[in-house]
């Protein structure tokens, strides 16, 4: 385990002593609930880059590292309780400080549309008050989930298969009768490669980065829902920066979300190097994939508004098309 104590008392320290040399630049700690090896920590280091080199005499991040750092499940409480203190994460890995976490995978409109119609701010209320953090902007966007699996199915029944999930798929794949392990990113290729599971739930982008083409026979289209990855900072650290360092953290925080219109086109090379990679794509006909898709909403939105009566109906409607 990483010893963090005597770098936060300093950094705390510094912050709460304004003329002190030095104090108007801080440096925030950054994980990753990702492996590193995965895309998404390769644009995360680039954009730290970024940061730290306009950033001299204001804001310096320093990237501690993924899941071996602190495991892909335990980044929410981190954060939250200020271990670290900023994270790239997705709702579905901090379900356990707050089940609406997990709602961010039902956006039907761009973070842009998002930030105007009030959804941002909704989100902002809701992760302060349960989970203690600032939500500063969405990273992956536009881009499907789907189920892969390597027994060849022709109709959307799931029985008989063992499938792993984080809480993203776990109501749809159990409605659809399948039985379902809940496994971080990182150690899916050791349960493909021994035949723990039947297949799993992830992105159309971003298999190869841990390698599990190897262990994928079919990916199953349509894809379902919007894959939400998001920088997410402690908000008592975020309350303690000054407007200047906020204004700019800000600035390279949308930056990096305006890239989000770059995900189209990599997920189309994506599915087109699946293929080439023999993954071979089973389609459901089009009245199936319907009832796949109403079913996805509707079970996901279902188990989102039961855990949060209070929120999720107000997440819904700020959320949908
Ligand atoms: O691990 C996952 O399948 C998952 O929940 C997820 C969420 C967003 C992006 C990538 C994976």
């Amino acid at each position: 385990m990483i010893r963090f104590a005597p770098r936060l008392a300093l950094a705390a320290a510094l912050a709460a002593a304004p003329g002190v040399a030095g104090a108007q630049e801080i440096t925030l700690r950054v994980v990753s609930a990702f492996p590193e090896n995965l895309y998404y920590v390769k644009r995360l280091v680039d954009w730290i880059q970024k940061v730290n080199a306009e950033g001299k005499g204001t804001l310096q991040l320093n990237f501690i590292g993924g899941p071996k750092a602190i495991p892909t499940f335990e980044v929410g409480n981190a954060l939250k309780t200020g271990v670290v203190d900023m994270a790239m994460s997705t709702g579905a890995y901090y379900t356990n400080l707050m089940p609406e976490a997990d709602a961010l995978k039902l956006t039907q409109l761009p973070a842009a549309q998002l930030r105007k119609n009030g959804a941002y701010d909704y989100i902002n209320k809701v992760w302060a008050e349960k989970a203690n953090m600032y939500y500063l902007a969405r990273v992956v966007d536009d881009t499907p989930f789907h189920l892969y699996v390597n027994k060849k199915i022709d109709k959307a029944d799931l029985n008989g298969l063992k499938l792993r999930i984080t809480p993203v798929y776990r109501d749809f794949f159990q409605a659809l009768g399948g039985t379902v392990v809940q496994i971080a990113p990182g150690e899916v290729y050791t349960a493909l490669e021994r035949g723990v599971v039947d297949g799993y739930g992830w992105p159309i982008h971003a298999l190869f980065d841990l390698n599990w083409q190897e262990h994928t026979k079919y990916r199953v289209d349509p894809g379902f829902y919007n894959a939400e990855v998001s920088l997410i900072v402690n908000l008592d650290k975020w309350k303690a920066l000054t407007q200047a360092q906020r204004a700019y953290l800000t600035k390279q925080a949308l930056a990096f979300e305006a890239q989000n219109e770059e995900w189209k086109k990599y997920n189309a090379e994506e599915a087109q190097r699946q293929a080439k990679a023999g993954i071979q794509t089973i389609r459901f006909d089009a009245a199936t994939s319907k009832q796949y898709l109403d079913k996805a909403y509707e079970v996901g939105w279902a188990g989102i508004i039961k855990a949060s009566p209070e929120h999720g109906p107000k997440m819904k409607a700020l959320f949908s098309k």
